[in-house]
């Protein structure tokens, strides 16, 4: 099923709930450039997904030209051709997305496999995943700087937003303990596309 149908507009594979796709659907908006989406929450948008991506992940985006299966591949193809005044790609930290897609990673394996009561009080495996993101938060805890929600919005803070916010969203792991974290997802979601682009 696409949304908001336009016949030339390129489509856009995912969920509003997922942080991945919510990455691109931020660039998306701050770039102004108008989409469908295939809303893969249903079965027939599933379907859709599975005939144009072996991986069956989203986001997944068909730009009319190409297929482009991974969120970070997405938005470096978005900025190239898109952002001609360089809006996204100052201040960009390569360990600041390595450890958004750490705690994704972790956190989405765990959503997944709760859902089918299999939970970490009974697999160390999925113990280790939780200490793992706590680990990483207490990693952004210590770095994480004011620029980060007072500057412009860069590619680094829009995937560690998404990730922080699908923490809360899904109750994956508490964030009481880590409150300049708290007080950065506070103040960027003052932002108008990142409020407007909030799981839900
Ligand atoms: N590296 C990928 C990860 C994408 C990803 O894991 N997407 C999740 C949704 S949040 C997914 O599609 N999961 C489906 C599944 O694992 O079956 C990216 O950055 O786009």
């Amino acid at each position: 099923m696409i949304r908001n149908s336009n016949p030339n507009a390129m489509i856009l594979y995912g969920t509003i709930t997922s942080p991945f796709v919510r990455r691109v659907r931020i660039v998306l908006k701050h770039l102004k450039i108008r989409y469908n989406r295939v809303d893969t929450s249903t079965q027939e948008g599933q379907k859709q997904l599975r005939e144009v991506s072996p991986i069956w992940k989203v986001p997944t985006l068909d730009t009319r030209k190409e297929i482009i299966f991974d969120s970070h591949m997405i938005i470096d193809w978005l900025i190239s051709k898109f952002d001609s005044e360089k809006l996204l790609i100052k201040n960009t930290d390569n360990n600041l997305i390595m450890v958004a897609d750490g705690i994704l990673d972790s956190g989405i394996n765990m959503f997944y496999l709760a859902k089918e009561n299999i939970l970490r009080e009974n697999i160390l495996y999925l113990q280790k995943q939780y200490e793992r993101i706590t680990a990483q938060l207490d990693w952004l805890e210590q770095s994480i700087e004011p620029s980060w929600y007072s500057g412009p919005l860069n590619y680094s803070t829009i995937a560690l937003i998404s990730a922080i916010d699908w923490l809360k969203f899904r109750k994956v792991h508490p964030l009481d303990e880590h409150l300049k974290l708290l007080e950065f997802s506070n103040k960027i979601n003052l932002h108008g596309i990142i409020k407007d682009t909030l799981p839900n």
